[in-house]
């Protein structure tokens, strides 16, 4: 039984290159059954005709597995077993085969044979495995050497009974399949060789955590870079570039701090290595096919981000440092919103790499809110991955920089991170990279999270995380050019988590000392990574003194000249036009306002798509009934519902060559079930989507509707990235009520209501709010429309210029806020979005029971531009802001006694309660577009009705609602006309509630029902509220 005995490296390669020669094995090896390949419990099958020959095994007992282990009941077998195998190596178990290969044939008394046993091979196993999981636990990633970590017991060789007399026995590790130190192609070792070098790879500046992946390729794709045969070297032409860029990093963080020593700048000192890093990723990515890179990122190193890697011209910086931006003259205008502070801003440039090949790359604008920008990265990554045609996004990537506090702490990270595999939120991985200065603001890592790592998260998305030292240098370029590999290859999110320190406070003029005392004693007395670096290259003779001088007054004297630069640096060009927008008109710039009506042809064309089915398509019963009647309405051109109206409005816009997106939870049939925009087939679960075949040929993502997870904020910030890439697209979020939609109150807040203001960025993002009183208590009936009218920025005390040829109102505002009341208007209202040479925000507050109400319905002509139709006037059919009278008023109507002005769907139970007690001495009206008010419009019908009492009617309660947004602003058009002031506006609604509704049903109907009498009651109303 000699052969058992492990032998050296070089016989065993010759047995397994004669081997493989023999085509039935080669071929077995090198096609993996796909089965065994991709999931965890597998069975291969052996075919009857091997299995009847091969020798059937029996259980072997553990007590009897001696040292020796082939004696007694084994070694029978196993000799059973070797004869059957030589007969036929295919007769056998391929493990046994693999076992017979490896080890046949070889001289028992060869030299270094170190008589290794089957024990000592399992617990070796064992020990390399432990390395691979826990290896990380014991690398040294702490620069300051603060860290306590317990190392794991399982590191330790003497658990496995290893002892310093089996330090020069040499060991084979080979298993079959396996890559790094367990693949079989290893020489065998001594152990004390293969600890090194398992300290070396597992233990050292990185910290490799990917076991928790169950992708066996994926994890032998990582040890074959990771257990290299010798560890990693750059060569001194790479190593030259690497101090270059710490260089930079670090001098322009140490020149901000001499010229503008109060400015607060968040530094990167402690972490600079993040920037040869970052390159490094960038070139690399490069090198394998990236084209685009769509960076995110707070406040920490921003600057040195945006001058170092970005390449915004340094003399801007240094201009925005002295004097803030400023405003520029040119094709755009002098708008200048409200600005913001220098590290919070975005950029986009073109730069060089180093393989010689032109990267573009841009660093979206974010707020103060940590992690909020994180999906806007995502959703606008994918978006240029849409619009450039990377099917496999290879050529469009994603990078977030992210804080240990923040990555850890923030919800909407997790919120992100599962986006990544869904099919139409996927970007082909994001590269995460945390700046791990190990404190948050004032708190410490033990305060701020509960998990060992601050990546713990993304272990959740099985995402490798490499942790690493910052104070090396080349072990950050290393890992950082590792992320770019995984990305290229496996198409999923990779975490580099750079371990360093924060050299100062919070910001520049912040003291760390109160709060980390210890830390910083530490912080103080320790060595910057450039000095490290320059050190290590000097002293061993790669790089001398003087070389590293002379790059050091390079730097400085470019530094110094752009400062001179930036004395009369004047931007040359407006800076909130990417690509797709050219033409597009800033808020100062006059716009044309147009028709939204479609030729009749066209809407019955288009109509006749959207509500046929393939033949053979077996939809539910309900379903097709469903789409049988729109044909129906389609056919007859009356009694058009919202469903349709909508997916009108969608085909159009597609039609003409507008892409659409509509994302949400439950979009894809409506959570009223009123859209089935995606039928499924009752047989076969096949899906169609009516939306993709408008057009011959139609792109299969140019109309996307899809479910998203269950997540606001996360969903939005995406959907809004996605609209800030391309004016020609229809992007819309319908929340599953409009209350939900608070759980993305940040990127309302921060980005929607106030991203063009601070930041000069236009977004024409559609947010549909389910909103309503229907009984169904405090959760389900309000969108919160008072809050999205709060913020908005239009004057209640300053009537705009509102001649139509003129008007600039909707550019001049923040966002539009419409409660729409029909089909038809709602189509129109979606058009505009995209009808106009601006874009601005929409927020809808959707209807839930109009969905299916008898009186919401529009005639076919009330979509189309022909004259004569219904809303055709001199500029074709558009969006009506202000719905009037349905009662065949005139211009003036002196008899009626009171005008009620409500929006929504409270206008249906007004005018049915006004046709049941014959309320003819009354008037309706609906304000379908609240913000911007139209001034224009309800001054007309103030006019019609010049002895009319004025009413406001709404079903939300008196602090929610549009009462106080509306009620400054009709006074204003009421002073305007001598109409009277705010004590001349009525109230009817519900009274000042905490809760936004009754739970209690009954309640609901009395409180409807005295609201709606009140607004239509004989006598006049006593008190304003
Ligand atoms: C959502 C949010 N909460 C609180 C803050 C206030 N804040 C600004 S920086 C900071 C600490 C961030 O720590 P970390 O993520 O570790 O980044 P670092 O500043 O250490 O680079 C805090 C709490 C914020 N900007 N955003
Ligand atoms: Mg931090």
């Amino acid at each position: 039984m000699a052969w058992f005995r492990a032998a050296s490296g070089i016989a065993k390669l010759a047995i397994r290159r004669n081997l493989a020669q023999a085509s039935s094995y080669a071929t077995r090896r090198i096609h993996p059954l796909p089965s065994q390949n991709r999931y965890f419990h597998s069975t291969v099958f052996r075919s009857k005709a091997q299995a009847a020959t091969a020798p059937v095994p029996r259980p072997v007992p553990l007590s009897k597995l001696t040292d020796s282990f082939l004696d007694g009941t084994s070694s029978v077998y196993i000799e059973e077993l070797q004869r059957a195998w030589e007969a036929d190596p295919d007769s056998v178990d391929e493990s046994w085969d693999n076992f017979f290969r490896n080890f046949v044939g070889q001289a028992a008394t060869m030299p270094g044979i170190s008589g290794q046993t089957i024990q000592e091979s399992m617990r070796l196993l064992l020990l390399v495995r432990a390395y691979q999981v826990n290896g990380h636990m014991k690398a040294k990633l702490d620069p300051l050497g603060l860290e306590q970590r317990e190392i794991p017991d399982d590191l330790d060789p003497g658990l496995y009974g290893f002892t310093d007399a089996d330090l020069d026995r040499e060991f084979f590790l080979g298993v079959w399949r396996m890559a790094g130190f367990l693949s079989e192609n290893r020489p065998v070792q001594t152990l004390r060789a293969i600890l090194n070098r398992l300290e070396q790879a597992y233990c050292g500046s990185i910290g490799f955590e990917y076991m928790h992946i169950a992708d066996r390729e994926k994890c032998n794709w990582l040890r074959d870079k990771i257990e290299t045969v010798s560890p990693m070297k750059y060569n001194q032409g790479r190593r030259e570039v690497i101090l270059d860029r710490l260089i930079w990093s670090t001098q322009f963080e140490n020149f901000l701090a001499t010229k503008w020593t109060a400015a607060k700048r968040f530094g990167l000192e402690g972490g600079e290595t993040l920037i040869p890093g970052m390159k490094e990723m960038f070139d690399r990515a490069a090198d394998l096919g990236v084209e685009t890179i769509v960076i995110g990122m707070s406040h920490r190193g921003r600057l040195n981000v945006l001058g170092n890697v970005v390449r915004k011209p340094l003399r801007q910086i240094f201009s925005e440092f002295s004097g803030g931006t400023k405003p520029v003259d040119g094709e755009g205008g002098l708008y200048t919103g409200t600005g913001d502070v220098k590290y919070h801003l975005g950029t986009s440039y073109d730069r060089p790499t180093r393989g010689g090949k032109r990267i573009h790359l841009s660093l979206v604008a974010n707020p103060s809110h940590l992690e909020a920008v994180d999906p806007v990265v995502v959703g606008k990554t994918r978006a240029k991955q849409y619009y450039s045609n990377d099917t496999d996004r290879t050529k469009n990537l994603g990078v977030l920089i992210h804080g240990d506090g923040s990555f850890a702490g923030q919800g909407v990270v997790y919120e992100t991170l599962h986006l990544s595999a869904l099919p139409n939120y996927t970007t082909g991985g994001t590269i995460h990279l945390v700046v791990n200065n190990q404190v948050a603001f004032t708190t410490d890592p033990r305060a701020g999270r509960s998990s060992q790592y601050c990546t713990d998260v993304a272990k959740a998305l099985n995402a490798p995380i490499f942790h690493v030292n910052g104070d090396d240098v080349e072990a950050v370029v290393h890992v950082c050019e590792l992320a770019a590999e995984w990305r290229q290859t496996f198409h999923s999110d990779v975490v580099v988590d750079i371990v360093c320190y924060r050299r100062f406070g919070h910001n520049e003029i912040d003291e760390p000392s109160f709060t980390q005392p210890k830390m910083y004693q530490v912080i103080r007395n320790h060595p910057r990574a450039l000095d490290i670096y320059q050190n290590q290259l000097i002293k061993s003779g790669e790089i001398s003194k003087e070389d590293v001088d002379k790059l050091l007054s390079k730097v400085s004297s470019i530094l110094n000249e752009e400062l001179m630069n930036s004395k009369d640096y004047v931007p040359s060009k407006r800076d909130w036009l990417s690509a797709y927008w050219l033409g597009f008109k800033s808020p100062e710039q006059l716009s044309r306002v147009r028709n939204t009506g479609v030729k009749p042809e066209i809407l019955k064309t288009v109509g006749k798509a959207i509500t046929t089915l393939p033949e053979n398509f077996k939809a539910h019963k309900g379903v097709k009934r469903i789409f049988e009647q729109r044909a129906q309405m389609i056919e007859t051109g009356e009694g058009i519902d919202w469903a349709v109206g909508e997916a009108l409005a969608f085909a159009t816009l597609v039609v003409e060559g507008n892409h659409v997106r509509l994302s949400g939870q439950d979009v894809e049939r409506g959570t009223f079930s009123h859209r089935h925009a995606v039928i499924h087939d009752q047989e076969t679960g096949e899906q169609y989507c009516p939306l993709d075949h408008i057009i011959i040929n139609q792109d299969e993502e140019m109309f996307t509707v899809s479910n998203s997870s269950l997540s606001e904020f996360a969903v939005l910030g995406f959907e809004l990235g996605y609209s800030m890439e391309n004016p020609n697209s229809l992007v819309l979020w319908e929340a599953q009520f409009g209350d939900f939609a608070n759980g993305a109150q940040v990127i309302f807040d921060q980005f929607l209501s106030s991203g063009e203001s601070k930041w000069l960025r236009q977004t024409g993002l559609v947010v549909l709010l389910p909103h309503g009183y229907d009984g169904q208590g405090p959760e389900h009936s309000s969108a919160r429309l008072e809050r999205f009218l709060q913020m908005s920025d239009d004057n209640p005390y300053v009537i705009p210029e509102m001649d139509p040829t003129l008007r600039k109102q909707i550019q001049e505002c923040n966002w539009q806020v419409v409660n729409v009341t029909t089909p038809a208007n709602y189509f129109h209202v979606l058009r505009r979005q995209i009808h106009r040479e601006f874009r601005k925000p929409l927020i809808v507050m959707a209807p839930k029971n109009l969905l299916r109400h008898k009186d919401c319905k529009s005639n076919l002509s009330e979509f189309d531009d022909v004259k004569g139709h219904p809303g055709f006037d001199k500029q074709g059919t558009r969006f009506k802001r202000l719905i009037k009278d349905q009662n065949d008023h005139s211009n003036l109507e002196e008899g009626i006694r009171r005008l009620v002005l409500c929006s929504g769907k409270i206008y249906y139970e007004l005018d049915e309660e006004r046709k049941k007690t014959d309320g003819k001495d009354v008037a309706i009206c609906r304000v379908e577009q609240l913000c911007p008010f139209p001034y224009d419009l309800i001054q007309r019908e103030l006019k019609r009705y010049p002895n009319a009492e004025i009413v406001w009617c709404q079903e939300e309660p008196m602090n929610m609602g549009a009462y106080t947004y509306i009620a400054p602003r009709l006074s204003t058009a009421m002073k305007a006309l001598g109409r009277g002031n705010m004590d001349d506006i009525k109230y009817s609604g519900r009274a000042p509630s905490a809760a936004s509704a009754t739970g209690f049903y009954q309640v609901h109907q009395q409180e409807q029902n005295e609201l709606i009498q009140k607004a239509l009651q004989r006598e006049p109303i006593k008190f304003s509220h």
